[in-house]
């Protein structure tokens, strides 16, 4: 991966993203400025931004991956999966209630979270790799929230964004992962009593674990690793829908319980 932008525009633009992630505000996608923008580029501004919030004193506590179902592509206008990291910070409990006013237009989506118990590293990790080195697999909702005005954006500017991570609540029943196919737990997500999406696991870039492999490969390449203790998102299996103040929303797994969520301003 080539970073071509020079580091004062990375850290201008981590600026500008940092910015309209505190204090929740929209922002044109960043390619609007720099169309030549790559990938690496976007890792390098999220690069940055990971180590601000750090020496802020957030701490990391996984990571996830995204657009790595075909309804999220679809959705995004986006056909490669991408990485972010996850902080204490986005953190919330089953059942809690999240705040709206300190997001820009967020949209919940259900993934299958995995926590794992060894480090896994390098270029050559399987799926198989992942589920031997993984704990316990459990439902998930994230919650995400493009800064970019209309939830638009392209590849460069999404992973500039920190792949739009907002907040995230795992809950349900943990499960190991010797004891379930990843590939065939359904979900539905009901919003206020109403089913509004439903998928399988197997949206996942055909099982879940393989979107952890394609994770860990991303990091090998911005030279990192995925430390024992990791919670790591899969991405989401249907498309993501939004929300807004007021509204309670429960993905329903088969085998893995289920996570409810309310929002209010
Ligand atoms: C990008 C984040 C994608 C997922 O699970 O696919 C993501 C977005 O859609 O805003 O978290
Ligand atoms: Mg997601």
């Amino acid at each position: 991966m080539t970073v071509t932008l020079p580091r004062e525009d990375i850290v201008r633009l981590c600026e500008r993203i940092e910015g309209a992630q505190t204090r929740a505000y929209s922002i044109p996608k960043l390619t609007d400025e720099f169309p030549d923008m790559t990938i690496a580029d976007g890792y390098a501004v999220q690069s940055e931004l990971r180590r601000r919030f750090i020496a802020q004193g957030h701490r990391l506590v996984g990571w996830k991956a995204g657009l790595t179902s075909k309804a999220k592509m679809e959705q995004m206008g986006v056909s490669v999966p991408s990485i972010g990291f996850l902080t204490d910070r986005m953190a919330r409990p089953e059942n809690s209630v999240i705040s709206t006013s300190d997001l820009v237009h967020p949209r919940v989506e259900c993934e299958v979270a995995f926590v794992t118990s060894q480090e896994l590293s390098g270029p050559d990790v399987t799926a198989a790799d992942v589920i031997a080195a993984t704990d316990y697999v459990l439902p998930a909702i994230e919650v995400i929230d493009s800064r970019f005005t209309g939830f638009k954006f392209d590849l460069e500017s999404v992973i500039a964004d920190n792949g739009s991570s907002a907040r995230f609540v795992g809950g349900g029943r943990a499960r190991r992962p010797a004891d379930l196919d990843l590939r065939t737990l359904g979900v539905v997500l009901e919003l206020n009593g109403e089913m509004v999406a439903m998928g399988a696991s197997a949206a996942v870039l055909g099982n879940p674990a393989e979107a952890v492999a394609m994770l860990v490969h991303t990091l090998h390449e911005l030279g990192e690793k995925l430390p024992a203790g990791s919670f790591v998102m899969s991405g989401g299996i249907t498309e993501a829908i939004a929300v807004r103040a007021g509204d309670q929303v429960i993905a329903r797994y088969q085998d893995l319980g289920s996570v409810s969520i309310r929002f209010a301003e």
